[in-house]
């Protein structure tokens, strides 16, 4: 093996590349550089456990050609991992432009860089099961037309074909991945199934120490996806790095569950013994309860302008391909997320 060999990964201070900065440094004796855009206030959370000599951070905005030129020039990476994006589909709508601007010319930054100076430099860029939106059958496999409902799906779709573009003209080992949603202990919290695994921890410590107990508030709970464990999905993405030739892939669990779905397992692995008070003519009246009080409302501030209602992937092929399976069930997704948050939040309340 070659121990000189250097990895970039982008958004590393993110979900998937914090996951891949550890899977990597525990499978590879490789260099790993990990991108963040510098904040004034740091979001390193996830990184704040990595006192390794093989891993350094770097700052790079993705937005900025010459930050890309200037770091891909410095570090002559031989991978590529490009999981920095506006990531959070609701958001497309109020920043639309900054969704589809940095989605996609981010993506042609890249490209460039590696044909001009890095030419066998392996490229990895995230697609979205948000790519199909409005859905013609599922499961849905690698050949579903593209029906974007969002920006941002639209913003994955010019990536996708980006990355083709430049694999045919220039002969890129360069691949765009559809990712169906993913999600685990490092999740961000404006995403609903940490949204619904904080607020479940906060409300049963509420519940248990009889405090008020403040209800959380979503939208469509009727909506359904086909969720995996994050850390699954870097295994699977490092294996498609390192395949004899490029193509493009897609990742799911193969299985779908609605939002409430979600929540009702939730509850139950945090034993809170709850009764839904549905309003199927009215969805805005509908209601949780625990213990008589109400713990969960809906509210249509969080609703979407354009939704998709089904996601259920079929990734038979990538599976067969890669040899690859995932290691966790929904129920394990499930079951991690909300007992991690429950120990975070009883140590914050200490
Ligand atoms: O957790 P979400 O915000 O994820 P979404 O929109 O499915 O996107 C995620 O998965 C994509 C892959 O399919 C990624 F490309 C993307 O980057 C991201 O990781 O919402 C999931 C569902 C939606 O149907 C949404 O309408 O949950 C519904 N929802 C209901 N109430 C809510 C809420 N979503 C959020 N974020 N907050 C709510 O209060």
């Amino acid at each position: 093996m070659n121990n000189n060999m250097n990895i970039l990964i982008t958004g590393a201070t993110g979900q998937d590349g914090s996951n891949m900065v550890d899977y990597l440094l525990s499978s590879t004796e490789y260099n790993i550089y990990g991108s963040y855009r510098r904040l004034s206030v740091s979001n390193h959370t996830n990184l704040e456990h990595i006192p390794n000599k093989r891993f350094k951070l770097v700052n790079l905005d993705i937005s900025d050609q010459q930050s890309i030129i200037n770091t891909v020039k410095k570090i002559k990476p031989d991978y590529i991992i490009n999981f920095a994006a506006q990531s959070f589909v609701a958001d497309s709508w109020n920043i639309p432009i900054q969704t589809f601007t940095t989605n996609t010319l981010s993506v042609i930054y890249f490209l460039e860089a590696i044909r001009e100076y890095i030419p066998k430099c392996r490229f990895y860029s995230a697609g979205s099961s948000e790519e199909f939106g409005n859905i013609d059958y599922f499961p849905q496999d690698i050949k579903h037309p593209l029906k974007p409902r969002s920006i941002y799906g639209a913003s994955k779709c010019a990536a996708k074909h980006i990355v083709k573009v430049y694999r045919d003209s220039y002969n890129l080992y360069a691949i765009h991945c559809v990712l169906f949603n993913h999600e685990g202990l490092r999740r961000g919290k404006e995403f609903v199934t940490r949204k619904i695994t904080t607020n479940i921890a906060r409300i049963k410590y509420e519940l248990e120490n009889n405090k008020e107990v403040k209800p959380f508030e979503l939208g469509n709970i009727y909506s359904k996806r086909d969720w995996s464990d994050s850390e699954d999905f870097v295994r699977a993405v490092w294996k498609m790095l390192n395949q004899e030739t490029p193509q493009e892939y897609i990742l799911s669990s193969n299985e779908t569950h609605s939002v409430k779905d979600f929540v009702d397992l939730s509850c139950k692995y945090a034993n809170l013994e709850i009764k839904w008070e549905i309003d199927d003519k009215e969805p805005l009246n509908t209601k949780l309860y625990c213990n008589d009080k109400v713990i969960l409302q809906i509210n249509k501030e969080y609703y979407r302008p354009a939704e998709v209602d089904l996601l259920i992937g079929d990734s038979t092929e990538t599976r067969k391909i890669l040899d690859w399976e995932p290691r966790y069930s929904f129920e394990d997704l499930v079951k991690r997320m909300v007992e991690n948050d429950i120990k975070l939040y009883k140590n914050e309340m200490k």
